[in-house]
Parts: structure tokens; sequence; C-alpha cells
């Protein structure tokens, strides 16, 4: 009986096992549908030690990671238990090739998704890298909807590089005051500035008045007592000696660019935003807001000793503390702290430093290479104004402020009173100068679209510019959706087409799709129009994009089929839904 007994008991486990996995996992022909249902809600949370209310999924912040692998299909039954707002996940990095209506982006490729109701996001990864998600919609961003999304790659496939292990840094920023104080403030005339993050987190985690370099620092910051147990205790990355590690380290901040270094310790950046990079050795690396890295980190230095993984602002004058875990050598040492003090981060405008970084990033040999000639040429000026006394940012003059009917409906049924059907300007004034506050700062609100063709080539130039005061140009990254671009150069003042086309470089620029703009200073990228859909080209800086920094492009729309409905169902196109409904 007892033996018997056990094999039923092992027929039924083996069932359930079976069962569980076809509900979770479904494996057709090679490809695997990974299937996830998500609740997104506000709760409490204390991801600095001090309780604050954070926007969580499933009850976890950040939010659930998902792994999957090239090729794979990810599906995410998303529900909104906001109670007051509407909800949209963006899959950052992701291309999104034959479902644009897939791309998380509230009034451009869906319907915000209202309380109580569920949206499925079904898409394809097709392509290995380290990834982000992240609200789309308002600034929800900043009050904490985020998480990581890691694609190995396929099946058979090898990655150019050897690893033993890994670990993954979701690296962010954190205010006190909620969500809604910093987006009135944004909105308010006069304006408003929250001011800068009291805390920067890893993986959600930091420690405000708790400095873990107490010991380390003058300053009048107390030194941590954490059991390790708490929600704002830091991740210890458990190292073996004598191994290789791949960090994915990627930046969902909301307003700091970040340095991060590891202390005795140099890395090998190997990847950008999910394209392999030709190998470099770096002590400390740049990190802007929608960015993502691999490293390698060789764990060669004494094993009796721990070592700080430190990351800090750059590009912002701040008084926020440096966000530090550890690189633990040894089980036995997991409570000691490391004897040398946490590296520094570069002085916050050594932008010559940030530079260099940048300037060392190229293509892995054999990777694509951009075409030859470009199609179109779209100069992007990227000016600080006001409208009607609010506080904006405008490119060509033109702030976005969104339409209430998602582009790729309003596009692909021709509903032409949804937006500005007019091209936006292609440059700006020629006698414009971008190293003098603005003449005239007054810019205008608008929501018109940059018609592509389908498969042209097109280069952007994004052109910084003085701001509203005085000496004062921002660091802004700019992240396209549905493509990677080439980036084809950086350069100093204002952009001059006939000198710095010449110095552009086709020969290995990387692929990326988050790149920054100095200050005072013009980035050059170049794309190939070839995702039919309709999407956003913005700063990530989450405050910038609120005040209007971006601009739509939309390409072969009349290619996309079968939108679902749930992504139309509001504004106009949401009103001949309902017709289409009632003569059915
Ligand atoms: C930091 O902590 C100390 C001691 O716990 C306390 O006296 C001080 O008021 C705290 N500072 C802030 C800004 O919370
Ligand atoms: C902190 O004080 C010690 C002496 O007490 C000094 O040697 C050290 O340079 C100081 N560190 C900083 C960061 O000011
Ligand atoms: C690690 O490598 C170093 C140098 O190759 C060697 O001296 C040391 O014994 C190694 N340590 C372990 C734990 O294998
Ligand atoms: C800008 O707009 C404001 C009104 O919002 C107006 O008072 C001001 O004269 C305008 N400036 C210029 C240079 O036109
Ligand atoms: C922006 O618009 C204002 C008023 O419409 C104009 O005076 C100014 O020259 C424009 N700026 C640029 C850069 O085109
Ligand atoms: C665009 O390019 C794709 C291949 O990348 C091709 O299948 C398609 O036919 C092209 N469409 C047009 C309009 O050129
Ligand atoms: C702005 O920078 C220039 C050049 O560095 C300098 O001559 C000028 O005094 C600065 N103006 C202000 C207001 O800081
Ligand atoms: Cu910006």
């Amino acid at each position: 009986m007892g033996f018997l007994g056990l094999r039923e008991l092992l027929v039924v486990v083996w069932c359930i096992l079976l069962i569980l996995l076809c509900c979770s996992i479904e494996i057709s022909f090679g490809s695997t549908t990974r299937h996830f249902k998500w609740a997104v809600e506000y709760m409490f949370w204390s991801p600095d030690c001090q309780e604050s209310v954070v926007m969580g999924i499933n009850g976890q912040f950040p939010g659930p990671t998902i792994r999957a692998q090239a090729g794979d299909t990810i599906f995410v039954q998303l529900t909104n238990k906001l109670h007051t707002e509407g909800v949209v996940i963006h899959w950052h990095g992701i291309r999104q090739r034959g479902t644009p209506w897939a791309d998380g982006t509230a009034s451009i490729s869906q319907c915000a998704i209202n309380p109580g109701e569920t949206f499925d996001y079904r898409f394809k990864v097709d392509k290995a890298g380290t990834y982000i998600y992240h609200g789309h919609f308002g600034m929800q961003r900043s009050a904490g909807l985020y998480g990581s999304l890691i694609v190995e790659v396929g099946e058979g496939e090898k990655e150019p590089f050897h690893y033993d292990g890994e670990f993954n840094l979701l690296l962010s920023d954190w205010w006190h005051q909620s969500v809604h104080d910093q987006e009135v403030g944004l909105s308010s005339k006069p304006f408003r500035w929250i001011g800068e993050p009291q805390t920067l987190l890893i993986n959600g985690r930091g420690q405000f008045n708790c400095s873990l370099a107490a010991h380390f620092s003058n300053t009048s910051t107390n030194a941590c007592t954490l059991r390790g147990d708490e929600q704002c205790a830091p991740q210890v990355l458990p190292v073996l000696p004598n191994r290789t590690y791949r960090l994915r380290i990627a930046s969902i901040t909301t307003l700091a660019s970040l340095n991060l270094a590891v202390g005795n310790h140099k890395m090998v950046m190997v990847e950008a935003d999910g394209n392999y990079v030709q190998p470099f050795e770096v002590e400390d690396m740049d990190i802007y807001s929608g960015e993502s890295y691999s490293v390698l980190l060789t764990t060669n230095q004494d094993q009796s000793k721990n070592y700080w993984i430190s990351i800090g602002v750059r590009g912002r004058k701040t008084q926020t503390p440096q966000a530090l875990t550890l690189l633990n050598y040894s089980p036995t040492s997991q409570s000691k702290l490391p004897i040398l003090p946490p590296p520094i981060t570069p002085t916050w405008n050594d932008y010559d430093h940030s530079k260099s970084f940048s300037n060392k990033i190229f293509a892995l040999m054999g990777s694509p290479k951009p075409p030859k000639n470009s199609d179109r040429q779209i100069i992007l000026l990227n000016t600080q104004n006001y409208i009607d006394g609010y506080i904006k940012w405008a490119i060509n003059n033109i702030s976005l402020l969104l339409p209430s009917t998602p582009y790729l409906g309003s596009i692909k049924y021709s509903l032409k009173s949804a937006f500005d059907n007019k091209n936006p300007p292609e440059n700006f004034a020629n006698d414009y100068d971008v190293m003098k506050p603005p003449i005239n700062p007054n810019s205008s609100n608008g929501n018109g679209v940059y018609m592509l063709g389908l498969n042209i080539t097109v280069d952007v130039i994004l052109q910084n510019a003085n701001a509203l005061a005085v000496n004062v140009s921002e660091i802004h990254p700019w992240h396209l959706h549905g493509h990677n671009f080439w980036v084809l150069g950086y350069g100093e003042g204002k952009f001059s087409a006939n000198k710095d086309e010449k110095k552009f470089n086709l020969r290995n620029p990387p692929l990326r799709n988050t790149v920054v703009i100095f200050p005072f200073g013009w980035t050059a990228l170049r794309f190939v129009a070839d995702n039919p859909g309709v999407w956003a080209f913005h700063c990530h800086i989450e405050p910038h994009l609120h005040m209007g920094m971006g601009v739509v492009f939309a390409q072969g729309v009349e290619h996309v089929n079968d939108i679902p409905d749930q992504a139309l169902a509001c504004g106009l196109t949401g009103k001949r839904f309902m017709k289409n409904t009632k003569q059915n």
C-alpha cells in the first residue's frame, strides 16, 4: 500500500506540475509564450527606510523581473487597480515589430487602461539584451512603476563573451513628496520645483538619513543598523573569487544622471541598450535615464575583504547622497563592511569625463552598419520656454501636448480632427543663438506628427541650447520607441551641416535606443523607418517629457492591421468603435 501510494502520489504531483507549467508557459514549435497576470496598485512601502506610497505590481516594488529568451512571446494581462487614474506600461527597448499597439504609450499607441480594466500586452522579444519596463502615462514612472525585462540569447545561441554568473542592478531616484506634488508643481504658475531626489535606489532599495558609508564621511549622516530583511536593506551581491560576473545595469531615474563604480575593480563594457559593443575597460561609467549596459567584472581582489558598489549623481549640483551596496567575496564576511571608502563620484559638472566615456562606445565588430546616406534630415532644437507664463520644454518651438485620441488609431482610420495634420518644423530659425537664452522665450503647444516614408533612412540632429536662465544648458537623454538608431557623433555648439556631417562615424557607430545630448552640444543619429506604427521620441527625464519635450514619428500605419479594440476604446476611435458595435 505504501509503495503504490507513493507511485500514485508521484503521478498526481507530476500532473499538477504539468498543468502549472502549461498555464504559465505554452511551448509550441520552439517558441515559448510567457504569461503573467499583473495588477498595478498604490501601496505603502519604505524604499529608503522611510514609508511612502509607491506604485507597485502584484504587491512588489520594483515590479517583478521578467526573464525570457530571444524569440519568446511575452503575454502580460495588466489590470489597473489604481482606483483614481488610468495606466499603461511601456516595454522599453523592445521594438514591437508587428505589434505597435503593445508599445504602452498613452495617447500614442493605446488608450490608457481605466481603473478596473485589463489590457493584454502580447509581444515578441526578438533580441537578447537588458531592458526595462515602466509606466508611460502622466508621471507614473516617477511614482515607482517600473521593473526589469531581461532577454537571454535564444536556444543554441551564445553571447560573444563569457561569464560565470550575473546580477541585475536597476537604478532609480526617489522623492519623499508624492508624484502628485511633483506634477502639480511642474504645471503651476509660478512654477514650483520639487527639488533634487532625497535618495538613489538600487533595485528599489536606498537608505535615507542612514548612510551605509557613514563611517567614511565627516558629515552628520548616521550609520545604519539594518537587520537585512527591511525593504530598504541593500541587496548584497555574493561573489566567489576568480570568477567573471555580468552586471546588468539599467537606469530608470526620473531626473538623475548617474555614475557607477565598484571599489578596486575595473569593468569591461560589453552591451548597451540590447546591442553588443566593442569591449573596453572602465573604472567608472556614466548612465542616463533610459539606458542599459552590461559590464563584466572579474573578482580578482583580496578575497578577505568586501568592496563597495556606488552610484552618484552627475550633471546636476545635488545633495543627494551616493547609493551603496556590497560586493561580498565570502559567505563568512557577509557583515563585514569594506575597509576602503566608497569610490568617489566624479564632480557633477565634469562633462569631459562623461564625453570621454560616451566617445569610447562603438559597435562590436560585425554589427549591422548604417546606410551610407540618409533620405531625410530632421534637426530638433531643444529649448526651455514659456507658454502663457507656464514653463515648458519645446522642440523647434513646439511643446508636445498629447491628444485625447491615440495616434495609432486616429492615423489608421484617418480621423483627421484628432491632431494637428501639419508636419512639425524640420529645423529652427537659422539666426537662433543656441548659446544664449531665447530673445523671445514664448512657444506654443502642439501635437503634430513627423510622417516618415516607410523604410526611408532618417537622420536626426538633436541640438541643445541655453535654457531660460543665463549660461544654463541641461543634459537630455533622448529615447526612441520602436527602433534602434546608430549614434553618428557628438559635437559642441551649433551643428554645422557642411562641417560636421563629414565627421559622422559610419564605420562602427553604436546601435542604441537612448542617447544623451550634452549641454550646449548636439548629437547626430540615424535610423531606418522600417517599423510600421506610431513611435514616441522624447527626453527620458520624466518632468521634461511631462513639460512637452518630445516628438512623434509615424510610418507605414496603413500596413498596421488588427489593432485590438482594447487599444482604441477612447476618444474619437472609441466613438467609432461604439458606432460599429451598434451596427453589428
Ligand atoms: C536623522 O536621524 C537622526 C537620528 O535618528 C535624527 O535626529 C534626525 O532628525 C534625522 N534627520 C532627518 C532629516 O530625518
Ligand atoms: C574626514 O576627517 C579626517 C580626519 O578626521 C580627514 O583625514 C579626512 O580627509 C576627512 N574626509 C573628508 C571627506 O573630508
Ligand atoms: C585566484 O587567482 C589568484 C591568481 O591567479 C591565485 O593566487 C589565487 O589562489 C586564486 N584564488 C582562488 C580562491 O582560487
Ligand atoms: C510672451 O508672452 C507673454 C504673455 O504670456 C507676454 O507678456 C510677452 O510679451 C511675450 N513676450 C514676447 C517677447 O513676445
Ligand atoms: C518661437 O516662436 C516665437 C513666437 O511665436 C518667435 O518669436 C521665436 O522666434 C520662435 N523661435 C524659434 C526658435 O523659432
Ligand atoms: C520595407 O522593407 C521591408 C523589409 O525590411 C519590406 O518587407 C517591405 O516591403 C518594404 N516596404 C516598402 C513600402 O518599401
Ligand atoms: C556666462 O558665461 C560667460 C562665458 O563663460 C561669462 O563670460 C559670463 O560672465 C557668464 N554670465 C553669467 C551671468 O554667469
Ligand atoms: Cu530633458
